[in-house]
């Protein structure tokens, strides 16, 4: 078996125990291993073969044993079982936007339904719509959720798929003899939030050996296409990568034309032509026969036609080359600029280290203050915390706020559900306790768009909420999340000055880049938070700061980048009523 099957197999058994309605740590161990392993940049054979298994994060020895069994045996017996209760069609229901394992196991059990097609055919027969808890209403999002996966399919994955294999490889590369310069380009450089294919640049004088070299990564299932100076792979998880190599001295216009976007390259081609130029990939070509003239650098590419270097994060044709011309680029947001993290869990809910081990990890990565804000008592699944034990956690809060010392602040904070009938899991005395209130929606994302709104005003217009947090509460690649009012909330945040969160998960990416940019235009205070769960989880900040850079925000705009003592009092000031603020 190759890694693809591999995480095939783990998240068909996640789904599984879903529809089952199995123990949800059960289920999540299943998911985490899936996205473990999609993550991996290596053959799971050879690692597998060094006994190196439980290396992988996620993997404990009966997963371990699991996935040895697939590699000798090419079966998993616990698969096998489980399909015999729960046919395996019903899993690719679960693809089908709106449709949760409740629904496909009601379906299953009383229509008798077991694939998507027989499911289809019941839709357009108005079949679903007399099920209990069902209606015409709920048919046709059924039919429009199969419509747009046939569009669509999952074939993009999420930057922090994408990502950290993308980097693996160019490590790989950059140790090739005559290599002077490698990165990513494309839709990865510009960190979109999903991510089509890989595009990898790397400049050398003969592209021969990097090809040579690239092709035989461990992380490579296919070659799909090799020419002079590219070559295109398909890898182990089933990803693209496309691999393309010219001299040092093309450099700047080879990093530039694959970096895109299609739209932005556009813009600068019709520039160049007004300046009797042609442009592509390899150089500048004067129309009338002249010499090329090359770039070694962007920037040099830029200046030619009499522009500013433009980010990568801004390169979507969204006015940033009217912005450079008239010497209005933003000074973007940068990751140096993060000074604390607003919104991490603990062991208190669904957090894997204690309050004062994530407050270290926080300071160890280069913070100095943070917010500890575990679930509310109506996330049960998440184990939140009651009115008694969030007071509890006050005093753990404390300690660890003296422990770390003057120099790192702990905050105690919440992530406070705003409960499907729009009302909040504390009461105000209650929040009027803690350092930083977050709200956010986790259930009912399918309500109407008017309820969904309603919702998140009301947590808004609450003076003790100083946050919301991934406001829509989308799910990448593909799962969209609640059908907000997005101007209404902005205008509502804006009003009241409540802070609208970028949370860095590249699952989530919520606020998105769009919004972002409506939130930057109308004075919204944004912050970018990891919602780390685990330490290695702060790494994830890099994908928030680049949604918010995307979004065309600047460090002002990011209430992370503020001192500490200004972000204190821009919270408290939304306590008091208006007349005295
Ligand atoms: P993706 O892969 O769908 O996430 O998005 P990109 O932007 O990475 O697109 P991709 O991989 O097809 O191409 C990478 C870059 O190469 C793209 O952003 C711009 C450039 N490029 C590719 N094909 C064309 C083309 O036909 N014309 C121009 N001007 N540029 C192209
Ligand atoms: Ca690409
Ligand atoms: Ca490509
Ligand atoms: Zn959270």
């Amino acid at each position: 078996m190759k890694n693809r099957e591999v995480v095939d197999l783990f998240s068909r058994v996640a789904d599984m125990l879903a529809i089952r309605g199995d123990q949800i740590h059960r289920i999540l161990a299943y998911r985490k291993a899936a996205e473990s392993v999609e993550a991996l940049g290596r053959d799971i054979n050879v690692v597998y073969a060094e006994g190196k298994l439980t290396d992988i994060p996620g993997i404990g020895d009966t997963l371990a044993a699991k996935i040895e069994e697939m590699l000798t045996t090419g079966r998993l017996a616990f698969y096998d079982k489980l399909a015999q209760e729960i046919p395996p069609g019903l899993v690719d229901m679960l693809r089908v936007e709106g449709l949760g394992p409740k629904r496909v196991k009601q379906v299953y059990e009383t229509l008798k339904i077991t694939t998507l097609d027989e499911l289809t055919t019941a839709a357009r027969e108005g079949k679903l719509r007399d099920l209990p808890g069902m209606g015409a209403k709920s048919e046709a999002k059924i039919l429009a959720g199969i419509a747009a996966l046939a569009r669509h399919g999952d074939t993009r994955v999420s930057l922090g798929v994408a990502w950290p294999i993308a980097q693996a490889m160019l490590d790989e590369l950059k140790r090739v003899p005559g290599v002077t310069a490698a990165a990513v380009g494309g839709s990865l450089r510009r960190m979109r939030e999903t991510i089509g294919d890989i595009d990898l640049l790397v400049a050398a004088e003969s592209a021969g050996e990097v090809m040579d070299r690239f092709a035989a990564l461990e992380n490579v299932e296919a070659v799909a296409g090799r020419g002079p100076t590219k070559t295109n792979v398909v890898l182990l998880n089933g990803l693209g990568v496309d691999l393309r190599v010219l001299p040092a001295a093309r450099w700047g216009t080879l990093l530039n034309y694959f970096t895109g976007s299609k739209d932005h390259n556009v813009k600068l081609r019709e520039m160049a032509l007004k300046k009797g130029l042609s442009l592509n990939e390899h150089a500048f070509t004067p129309l009338d026969g002249g010499d090329e003239i090359l770039c070694a650098t962007e920037e040099e590419v830029y200046a030619r036609l009499g522009l500013p270097f433009i980010p990568p994060s801004l390169r979507e044709d969204r006015g940033e080359i009217e912005a450079a011309l008239a010497g209005k680029l933003p000074a973007l947001v940068s990751l140096d600029d993060i000074r604390y993290d607003l919104h991490m869990h603990t062991t208190w809910s669904d957090g894997a280290l204690s309050v004062l081990e994530m407050a270290r990890a926080a300071r160890d990565s280069g913070l100095r203050a943070v917010a500890i804000t575990d679930h509310s008592v109506s996330l049960g699944v998440a184990n939140g915390l009651s009115v008694e034990r969030l007071r509890q956690q006050a005093a753990e809060v404390r300690a660890a706020d003296e422990a770390l010392g003057p120099d790192f602040r702990v905050l105690h904070g919440t992530e406070m559900e705003i409960r499907a009938d729009g009302t909040l899991d504390f009461p105000d005395e209650v929040l009027a306790e803690l350092d930083f209130v977050i709200a956010s929606l986790h259930t009912g994302l399918s309500q109407s768009r008017e309820q969904a709104t309603r919702r998140v005003l009301n947590a808004i217009e609450n003076p003790h909420v100083d946050m919301i947090a991934h406001p829509t509460g989308r799910l990448l690649p593909d799962r969209a999340g609640a059908d907000l009012d997005m101007d209404a909330v902005l205008a509502a945040a804006a009003a009241t000055g409540t802070i609208l969160e970028i949370n860095a998960h590249p699952a989530r990416l919520d606020l998105r880049d769009s919004h972002v940019r409506r939130a930057v235009e109308m004075g919204v205070r944004i912050a970018i938070n990891t919602d780390a769960h685990r330490p290695e989880e702060f790494d994830n900040r890099k994908y928030g700061v680049a949604t918010a850079q995307r979004g065309w925000a600047t460090a002002a705009d990011v209430v992370n980048t503020w001192p500490l003592d200004e972000l204190l009092q821009f919270i408290q000031a939304k306590e008091r009523p208006p007349a005295a603020r």
